[in-house]
């Protein structure tokens, strides 16, 4: 209820003032990242070494504070910005004190480099850095995210633009990224114990 009234507020408070700077300013928290509670524009982490921390964090989410995972201090993680035909090499520090990783959704690479545990590398370790390293030979949109325990669903994902080689074959004035999730105040292990428990 309450927010189909903050809604129709954005909306009308949009079209009175017409265009997409005024929208940007009417743009509810929770359609923006948020870390310790202090909503802000998602970062981008570029170029061919580039340093990810993954770490416990508070987000806000409809005014109310929870347990999250993230990425650099925010959630969604950061907005990973590369070029095809680059290399990179992807520094990932888990400051948690389990098991972690990064599965890079969709990107074709080495297959040592997948990030997904138990199949085709151990995992990142508590309080211990991974060197993910390979070629960008696609362009696109992508998504990465942890493939350990439940940890995507506290937060740990985010976006992959691969920008192309040549020419963009698409030509905008403006772009827009949007990542779309779900959250729970619930711990999903919770939820998980749930699911199992009942018939
Ligand atoms: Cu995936």
């Amino acid at each position: 209820m309450t927010r189909t009234i903050d809604r129709r507020q954005l909306l009308r408070g949009a079209t009175l003032t017409g265009g997409g700077l005024a929208l940007a300013a009417y743009m509810p928290a929770w359609a923006q990242s948020v870390s310790a509670g202090i909503v802000k524009p998602l970062p981008t982490v570029s170029g061919e070494d580039i340093t990810l921390r993954i770490a416990h964090q508070m987000m806000m989410i409809d005014g109310r504070e929870s347990h999250a995972i993230g990425i650099n201090g925010t959630v969604p993680a950061p907005l990973i910005r590369l070029r095809e035909g680059q290399n990179v090499r992807l520094h990932v520090e888990n400051a948690l004190d389990e098991d972690s990783s990064i599965h890079w959704h969709g990107l074709i690479l080495p297959f040592h480099m997948d990030g997904v545990p138990g199949v085709s590398f151990p995992g990142i370790k508590p309080r211990s850095t991974f060197t993910y390293e390979f070629p960008i030979v696609q362009s696109g949109t992508y998504w990465y995210h942890s493939h350990s325990g439940l940890q995507e669903q506290l937060g740990h994902y985010g976006p992959i633009v691969i920008d192309p080689k040549g020419a963009d074959p698409i030509q905008s004035d403006r772009e827009h990224v949007i990542v779309l999730s779900d959250h729970s105040q619930m711990h999903p292990h919770i939820i998980f114990k749930k699911l199992k428990q009942q018939g």
